[in-house]
């Protein structure tokens, strides 16, 4: 057992406020009715701050302030004028990225390491890319005269705050949109300093709107008449009670869901390098990634080969602090999102597969959980097609490529998937029979501003990211 202590230095980049107020109409304000909530670093359970809570009052006012801004001044701004913003913007994240890192990292839980070399690179990456589109859409093959949606509401998760925020934001501002978006409760502190970021940018008030609060802000916001676009990335069953939300009203709408991606290892693959793609998979950021590859499909031949080798390193992993530029695995976001991974794998015991952990020590404060495989998972198992969204690998085997295609498609999901093969024309395949939206080959979570992201069937519609994530925003 340790005791949870922040490394001073890491912590003292950071100058969080006591309380926060709603972001509206470039100001901070307070709520209308008062009522506030609390963000708490997962690792400690230490109050970070009071965070205001909008009730639906405070969305009418933001989604206001987000349409006179649209009408006034960035709907009718130069494309090239918005680009200077946006470029602005990223430049300013690039030069608080350390503060934004950490603060990333004491309000979600993940790793130091991830926040700022995989997370904040990320941002500004977004933010450089999409303020480059910002000046050429009249060029670029969406027709003569491509035309903003209007106001848009973002409702996002808390598994990568800033960098959702990002593939929200930057695609909405460079398109022309105006936006008002909300965070998740238990993430709220980087949108609220992000905030500021369009503060100390200049960005005309009222074109970025931050709401923090619950579904009820959520749904409040959502539902709200004066919003033309709805984009959320979230749970598959708060997206369907959106999508029901927005249906018979002219609002678009794009969804990222959940997903259960098979990450697929054929016997030509070099083990070494599987197994890194395996751990990255399932255990980079806890699991909580909607793409993660929570379901490992291994060919039958080189199966206990895999899992020694998976066992050997997953004994290495650090698990703890997520400011130890050490640790490999963090906290686990909430209290509640905990109880659904423990509830899920005392199912997976309790159906009879076989559950392994390596020796780890956990703090005794926070929210923890060890990395876990399952093996001898079949595909009735609820493991095997249930979203956990935490650090636990289900494996399962298979013969042939095309019993891997048949087990990694029944899923409801379709997000992504992985192949690990020596075999160029096996890759190939593959991808042309996997149903999902993103498959990689030979690597796992790689992400790019300019590659659109999202799924087939329950993991949503509509893509984020390159060109595709403009014509989300974009009437053509
Ligand atoms: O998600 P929610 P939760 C999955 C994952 C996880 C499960 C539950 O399996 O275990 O969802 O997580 C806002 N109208 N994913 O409960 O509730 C909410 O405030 C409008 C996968 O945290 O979907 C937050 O801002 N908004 C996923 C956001 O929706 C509402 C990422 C997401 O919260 C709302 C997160 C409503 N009625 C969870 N109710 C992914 N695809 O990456 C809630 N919200």
């Amino acid at each position: 057992m340790f005791e949870y202590a922040p490394a001073p230095e890491s912590r003292s980049v950071v100058d969080i406020r006591p309380s926060y107020g709603l972001f509206v109409d470039g100001k901070f304000v307070d709520p209308s009715d008062g009522g506030s909530f609390k963000s708490v670093n997962p690792a400690s359970e230490e109050v970070l701050a009071e965070i205001a809570e909008a009730g639906r009052e405070d969305v009418d006012r933001a989604v206001r302030a987000a349409r006179k801004a649209y009408e006034k001044v960035w709907g009718p701004m130069s494309g090239r004028d918005r680009a200077k913003y946006l470029f602005r913007i990223a430049r300013i994240i690039q030069e608080r990225s350390r503060e934004l890192a950490v603060l990333e990292s004491l309000d979600n839980g993940k790793p130091i390491r991830e926040s700022r070399d995989v997370d904040l690179p990320l941002v500004a990456a977004h933010f450089f890319y999409y303020a480059g589109w910002a000046d050429k859409l009249e060029h670029s093959g969406f027709g003569p005269d491509p035309r903003p949606l209007g106001v848009a509401a973002q409702v996002i998760p808390w598994n990568f705050p800033l960098l959702m925020l990002a593939w929200k934001i930057a695609p909405a501002l460079a398109a022309g949109n105006t936006v008002v978006l909300k965070p998740a409760e238990t993430t709220p502190l980087t949108a609220l300093l992000f905030a500021e970021i369009c503060q100390q940018a200049d960005l005309p008030a009222g074109v970025v709107n931050i709401v923090t609060g619950a579904g009820d802000t959520g749904r409040a916001l959502v539902e709200h008449p004066g919003v033309d676009k709805v984009a959320f990335t979230g749970s598959t069953e708060v997206g369907r009670a959106i999508a029901r939300a927005v249906a018979g009203t002219r609002k678009k709408l794009t969804l990222e869901l959940g997903g259960k991606a098979a990450n697929i290892v054929f016997d030509d693959a070099p083990v070494d390098q599987a197994v890194e793609g395996i751990v990255n998979g399932i255990f980079f950021n806890q699991g909580h990634v909607c793409c993660a590859g929570s379901r490992l499909l291994v060919q039958e031949s080189v199966a206990d080969e895999v899992l020694e080798s998976l066992k050997r390193r997953m004994a290495r992993l650090r698990v703890g602090d997520p400011l130890d530029k050490n640790t490999d695995v963090g906290a686990i976001n909430s209290a509640e999102q905990l109880a659904r991974i423990r509830e899920l794998s005392e199912v997976g015991a309790a159906e009879g597969a076989q559950r392994w952990s390596p020796p780890c020590e956990l703090p005794d404060r926070g929210f923890w959980f060890a990395p876990t495989i399952f093996t001898g998972v079949t595909q009735a198992h609820r493991i095997a097609r249930e979203e956990i969204f935490g650090p636990v690998l289900s494996v399962l085997t298979f013969r042939t490529p095309a019993e891997a295609v048949e087990k990694a498609n029944n899923t409801p999901y379709g997000l992504s998937a992985g192949i690990w093969t020596d075999k160029g024309s096996r890759i190939l395949w593959m991808a042309d029979r996997l149903r999902a939206g993103v498959v990689w080959a030979n690597t796992f979570n790689k992400f790019d501003p300019t590659s659109p992201f999202g799924g087939y069937k329950e993991s949503g519609y509509g893509r984020e990211g390159g060109r595709h994530g403009l014509e989300g925003y974009l009437n053509v």
